[in-house]
């Protein structure tokens, strides 16, 4: 049987009768710390369930309400928070006699904050007040909510006492759950990310966290990341209230048995899938404050609740007409594109406002450019309409892979979204790298203008230069004031050679028809070079020697060698040592059999290189910053990686 379920938080203040409703709804007492029982008053989040049978279109359904009672004392308003964080559901409860009162307030702006705009308002302790004091409260209600994302709430007047309306709420709760067609979207498309709200250890089982799945599927055995120490574990049993299941599913609320010490982890941590694991500490994001005048100082120090965690963040706006800020945290925090959040003042004492997450992947440089608020606009669309926009704007591409990260999306999705594209007419470059499934994509008119200019400028390069063979990629790439990555420009470049745009010899780009012809001098001169560089191997000799070898004499030498290394015979490793370019090529297939064999350390040392090579460690120094120069390596402190193939360098 298909399963439906709708978690529901309460808010209201206290001593409205927000525990009473739920134990009338479910029949289960939610304060059940003995200083909840003591005092009167919830202080932690309370959980009940109330399962039913359903059908529709002749379909059966398991169905699930499930309440997280929050309490309404301002004392205890993390809790709240914590509460109503993971949930996309409320009930507003306010008491007949009371009526609105500061919780009141505070809570509804906070599910505002937040943007839950499902739920329902619950008049509490009719049984108190009479019709003429009922209208009233209804009214101030109404004009209450107009302004709030609860507009359209439906309004219950109930009694906990004689019980009078709880019928009629219960059954608009079912309709709803039912109606509510699971999001099959955040299922199919997205990871797995869970929000825990409890940790705690049993006896014989081990740790137990109890929580919401946000998004994805949760299946035994499946390894997931804790997001406070980065560790992965498993998950070795699953609960959904109380029954033992195989799995638990977007909006579901499960009890998960895993694999880690239960001191890891706290309310507020979250269990996701290794893919979106990315703690930040800066995250860009929009910021709507309740009272337009409150000042939000960049030296503050303010509360930030997101998800079920809280932290102290410092916050700017990023441009003073629009509602863009800058969150910097000195903890790192799990967020993703969307997710909601609450300010407070730096006494915790007021709700300042609050926002959605925009980007997680924040530049650093240029925070507040022109450019950047228009990514940040973008950024604030849905999936599809942002990947458009961003296209439409990014003159160095978007990186899909942090896309699809910053989003919770899984790759599969975004490969559909880039199908969608091209069905539309967008026509745009993809370009993979190492990295595995990334890519960058660039608008088909970004790359036009680039590959136009990187045309124009070898030409004017070649006619300036006429005794050298091309011009470098990294002069190039300044050359046309590339903005963009490094590894972008590689992309582009590698794709004009093979299309025949762009041709490289040595490692000098230059357009296919352009050929120097070496003067005969150099002819002469290389014919009598050459047998002595071959011979030597991996070793050739240097300047000096080559003086006594060729009997030419230095400063001659000298000249001719850097005029031949410049037109791409020979390859100036070092001041005084010139090399073969197959004897580099031979290096550089060494270098990436090393490579190869390092994989797993992730790199190769200077002396790995020296004992692979068999040069001497000077020599072998030399190399490897000539290699670094190029583009094909790079030093990682006393390791070396490859940064793309040979080919790609040295033709
Ligand atoms: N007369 C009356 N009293 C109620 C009703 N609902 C709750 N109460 C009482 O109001 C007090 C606070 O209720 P509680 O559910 O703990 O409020 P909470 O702080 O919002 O969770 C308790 O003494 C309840 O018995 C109601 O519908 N009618
Ligand atoms: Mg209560």
């Amino acid at each position: 049987m298909q399963k439906k379920t709708q978690i529901i938080a309460t808010a209201g203040h206290v001593d409205h009768g927000k525990t009473s409703l739920v134990n009338s709804l479910t029949g289960i007492d939610t304060d059940t710390l003995a200083e909840e029982k003591r005092r009167g008053l919830t202080i932690n989040l309370g959980y009940a369930y109330h399962h039913f049978l359903s059908q529709k279109n002749d379909k059966n359904y398991e169905c699930t309400l499930g309440f997280v009672d929050v309490p309404g004392h301002i004392d205890f308003i993390n809790n709240m928070l914590a509460g109503v964080g993971a949930v996309n559901f409320t009930l507003l409860v306010i008491a007949a006699d009371d009526g609105i009162m500061p919780q009141t307030i505070e809570h509804l702006a906070i599910i505002n904050l937040l943007g839950i705009d499902q739920g329902a308002v619950v008049i509490t302790k009719i049984d108190r007040v009479n019709s003429a004091r009922l209208n009233q409260v209804t009214q101030e209600i109404t004009e209450l909510i107009v302004n709030s994302s609860l507009n359209e709430a439906p309004l219950f007047p109930v009694s906990s006492i004689t019980k009078e309306g709880i019928i009629d709420l219960l059954e608009h709760l079912k309709t709803q759950t039912l109606n509510n067609l699971k999001d099959k979207e955040n299922i199919s498309s997205r990871h797995f990310r869970y929000l825990i709200d409890r940790a705690f250890s049993v006896k014989g089982i081990g740790t137990v966290v109890t929580g919401s799945l946000q998004t994805g599927i949760a299946d035994v055995n499946n390894q997931v990341i804790v997001s406070r120490t980065g560790e992965s574990s498993r998950i070795k049993g699953i609960h959904v209230d109380g029954n033992s299941n195989s799995n638990a599913e977007s909006g579901e609320r499960a009890a998960l048995n895993i694999d880690t010490k239960v001191e890891n982890i706290k309310r507020g941590d979250w269990l996701l899938d290794q893919e979106i694991f990315h703690p930040v500490t800066r995250i860009d994001t929009t910021l709507t404050l309740i009272n337009e005048k409150t000042l939000i100082k960049p030296s503050s120090k303010y509360h930030l609740y997101i998800g079920t965690s809280h932290h102290i963040v410092n916050i700017r706006f990023l441009d003073k007409k629009t509602n863009l800020a800058q969150i910097k945290s000195q903890k790192k925090i799990i967020a993703h594109h969307g997710d909601r959040f609450v300010l407070r003042d730096p006494g915790a004492q007021v709700t300042l406002g609050g926002g959605k997450i925009l980007d997680i992947f924040v530049p650093r440089k240029k925070r507040a450019s022109e450019q950047r608020i228009k990514t940040l606009f973008a950024l604030e669309q849905e999936d599809k309409i942002a990947l458009i926009k961003l296209l439409e704007i990014s003159n160095t591409g978007i990186d899909l892979h942090e896309f699809a990260v910053n989003r919770n999306l899984k790759f599969e999705k975004v490969t559909a979204l880039l199908t969608e594209l091209e069905a539309y007419g967008i026509e745009f470059l993809s370009f993979q790298f190492d990295k595995k499934e990334s890519r960058i994509i660039l608008l088909e008119n970004y790359f036009e203008a680039y590959k136009n200019l990187i045309v124009e400028k070898t030409m004017n390069f070649q006619e300036k230069n006429i005794n050298l063979q091309g011009i470098s990629e990294t002069a190039l790439s300044a050359e046309i004031g590339f903005p963009g990555s490094f590894v972008l420009f590689h992309s582009i470049v590698q794709h004009l050679i093979q299309v025949d745009i762009l041709k490289l010899t040595g490692t000098l780009l230059h357009l296919p028809n352009h050929k120097i012809s070496l003067s005969e001098e150099d002819k002469a001169f290389l014919t009598k070079v050459k047998p002595f560089l071959e011979k030597s191997g991996n070793v050739p000799p240097r300047t000096r020697e080559l003086v006594e070898l060729t009997g030419i004499p230095l400063s001659q030498l000298d000249k001719i060698l850097r005029q031949t290394s410049r037109a791409g015979s020979l390859i100036k490793v070092a001041d005084n040592r010139y090399y073969l370019p197959e004897t580099i090529m031979h290096l550089a297939e060494l270098t990436e059999q090393l490579m190869n064999t390092h994989a797993e350390e992730g790199g190769f040392s200077v002396i790995q290189f020296r004992d692979e090579t068999g040069i001497g460690r000077n020599l072998c120094i030399e190399i490897l910053e000539y290699f670094d120069r190029v583009g094909f390596t790079r030093r990682d402190g006393n390791t070396r990686i490859l940064r793309t193939d040979k080919e790609n360098i040295f033709g």
